[in-house]
């Protein structure tokens, strides 16, 4: 396949879908693409040097009459200029809401300068399940979706909500989420185990951006359980604005001297390798990025039933699924993973699992598709 030149367009947090836009530029410009992150500042995962890999901060200023400044401007001008300068073929963003119409006016701008550049949209999640749907935004992120050259969505749950919440006109593409087996596997790291669990007590993790759709407290509660039958610690991994009274349930449960709060860690491969159980209790998860992380590092889960997390983790074979909130079954299918007899199997059937999502077999169908909207552009274009 030909190179081709690339603008990526997404938020450069710690979040899945920043996670899923960094990697999948990293992949492609490893492959020979060139990649340009056009985003509002360095994305956290972008973390080597390739001669393919290129990063260009939208400047917004601020003025005393913007109470708030508007990015969307500023991000739609700056893709004007990075497309023309670089001589980009195809935009790729990242999260419908504002990347996507902000695309749109980009793609309209250049289209009176003669420029036709193609515009892929990726939906991850939020941008559709809570906030797309909010009908403050939902006019803009339907006429956005309909107007970009090829949808992708990250998980057939997802495709399907989106269909039914939205009037959409454009053919939607299933391309899940993806991790690195490489840099995701278990690592020998005993002498960290031995400092979390000095009588080898059980480690469960679990990873998130604590907000309130995750429902964090189930996790705290689900584990005093687990606690009271066998010897067990939890590392609480990541930071947003539910971690105070986290920490104050934590305290009521009084199981906080077995729970750390660690905030947000780059390496969370490391903390994965020494890990027995992986808990997201989410409400919604259009895919479980961070599930998926865990068991690359043969981590087993134990999860909600929410959204696309059926797709990924299979009940009582990589773990278990649980309805929303029903804490007792998720202790009970905890404690039943946790036992000796069988957390070996469900190891592996996790790390199993999670090679059906590495990312060389991820990242070709994000080329495949990028290929053929090319195309059908150039067709539409031509006619
Ligand atoms: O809520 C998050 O976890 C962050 C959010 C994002 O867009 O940054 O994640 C969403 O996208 C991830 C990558 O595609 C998915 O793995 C997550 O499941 C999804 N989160 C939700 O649907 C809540």
């Amino acid at each position: 396949m030909n190179p081709i030149r690339i603008g990526i367009v997404c938020y450069p947090t710690f979040g899945g879908s920043g996670v899923v836009a960094t990697e999948l530029g990293k992949a492609l410009a490893k492959k020979g693409h060139e990649i340009h992150f056009i985003t509002y500042s360095q994305p956290s995962r972008l973390d080597f040097l390739n001669e393919n890999l290129f990063y260009h901060e939208v400047d917004f200023r601020t003025y005393p009459l913007f109470e708030y400044p508007p990015y969307e401007t500023a991000l739609a001008s700056k893709m004007v200029s990075v497309v023309k300068n670089e001589k980009l073929d195809l935009l790729h963003v990242h999260y419908a809401i504002p990347h996507a119409s902000a695309a749109y006016l980009a793609r309209q701008i250049l289209r009176t300068e003669n420029t036709i550049i193609p515009v892929v949209t990726t939906l991850h999640g939020t941008d559709i399940t809570l906030v797309g749907k909010d009908a403050s935004y939902a006019p803009v992120v339907t006429f956005s979706i309909n107007e970009s050259d090829g949808v992708t969505a990250v998980s057939e749950d997802l495709k399907r909500e989106t269909l039914q919440h939205f009037k959409i006109t454009q053919e939607i593409e299933v391309i899940p989420n993806f991790v690195d087996m490489e840099k995701f596997r278990k690592m020998k790291k005993d002498h960290f185990k031995k400092a979390i669990c000095p009588h080898g007590e059980a480690l469960i993790v679990h990873i998130s951006n604590f907000r309130k759709v995750k429902r964090i407290n189930d996790v705290l509660r689900v584990f005093a359980r687990i606690r009271k039958e066998i010897p067990a610690k939890l590392l609480m991994i990541g930071d947003g604005p539910e971690r105070v009274s986290a920490e104050i349930v934590s305290r009521e449960l009084e199981i906080s001297e077995d729970v750390r709060f660690l905030g947000k860690l780059e390496a969370v491969e490391e903390v994965l390798s020494v890990a027995d159980l992986f808990i997201m209790t989410s409400e919604k998860e259009s895919f479980g990025l961070a599930a998926l992380e865990a068991m690359a590092c043969e981590v087993p889960v134990i999860s909600t039933n929410a959204g696309g997390l059926p797709e990924l983790n299979i009940h009582g074979v990589t773990g278990f699924l649980s309805a929303v909130g029903d804490i007792e079954d998720m202790t009970r299918n905890s404690l039943l993973i946790l036992d000796k007899e069988n957390l070996p199997r469900f190891k592996a059937n996790a790390w199993a699992r999670a090679r059906e999502f590495d990312i060389s077999k991820v990242m070709p169908r994000y080329e495949q598709f990028y290929a053929r909207v090319i195309d059908r552009t150039a067709v539409k274009t031509l006619s």
